[in-house]
């Protein structure tokens, strides 16, 4: 069985004060450690303070963003050193956000994989369609065009994958709309298929989250499916009772 991870996008919100609250609550929610593994994404501002309230735990926290350069001149940016420092373990590469907001390409994307590997950060990498894009049939090309990017990336002379992959249809991301189970189910298994090209054994192991809409009601008939390991959480994973019952339907 491949493990399961739930992990919580705090996106742009939350202050110094709601990042306490919030990981406190995550704490005390009497959670069986590592099963699922637990992962937070705060804002970089609030790295620190998750780090000191978790250092000691099982939960794990990672960056929404990273830029590839290992420093320098470039303003606003954060490098993957600077995560690690902050104690990260993981790094958000290729939000449809950052795709759709801030242009990010397959080819800056694969940069920023590069860099998260180097610094010895696990990437959680995301793809999906748009609504147009499943509405004219292309779903399968898209996630193609995005993963024939990435998948070259899998280290292939490792037991287990050095990536993970994040499933969230861009239609279904804040829009309350989420996949259903089967539809999501399908697209994992083509995920899990073009991966298999790589390494059939690496595909196996390899985790898929599904991100889209997750919430305490519909999280548990997404994870009864065979190829969803877990799920990435946005707007639920501000709610500490809603993504503590998203943790408990992975257990
Ligand atoms: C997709 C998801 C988290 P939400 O962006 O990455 O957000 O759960 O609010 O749809």
């Amino acid at each position: 069985m491949r493990p399961t991870m739930v992990a919580g996008n705090w996106k742009m919100n939350g202050l110094s004060g709601d990042a306490v609250h919030l990981t406190q609550a995550i704490l005390h929610a009497g959670l069986e450690p590592m099963r699922p593994e637990v992962v937070i994404f705060p804002p970089f501002t609030l790295l620190h303070a998750v780090s000191q309230e978790a250092k000691s735990s099982a939960l794990r926290w990672g960056g929404q963003n990273l830029f590839w350069e290992a420093s320098g001149a470039y303003t606003g940016e954060i490098s993957g050193a600077m995560l690690r420092d902050m104690g990260c373990r993981y790094v958000l590469i290729g939000h449809s956000e950052r795709r759709q907001i801030f242009a990010e390409s397959d080819a800056q994307i694969v940069q920023k994989i590069k860099a998260a590997l180097l610094s010895g950060l696990i990437p959680v990498v995301c793809v999906g369609e748009t609504e147009a894009e499943r509405a004219q049939g292309l779903t399968d090309a898209v996630l193609r065009r995005q993963l024939e990017a990435v998948l070259p990336l899998l280290n292939l002379e490792a037991s287990q994958p050095n990536l993970i992959i994040a499933y969230e249809p861009v239609w279904a991301i804040g829009t309350g709309l989420s996949a259903s189970p089967e539809q999501a189910q399908a697209v994992h298994v083509f995920i899990r298929e073009l991966a298999a090209a790589y390494s059939a054994q690496l595909a196996r192991r390899l985790l898929l989250l599904y991100g889209g809409s997750v919430k305490g009601n519909n999280a548990a008939a997404l994870f009864d499916q065979a190829d969803i390991d877990g799920a990435l959480v946005g707007g639920a994973s501000l709610q500490a009772g809603e993504f503590i019952q998203i943790c408990h339907a992975a257990e």
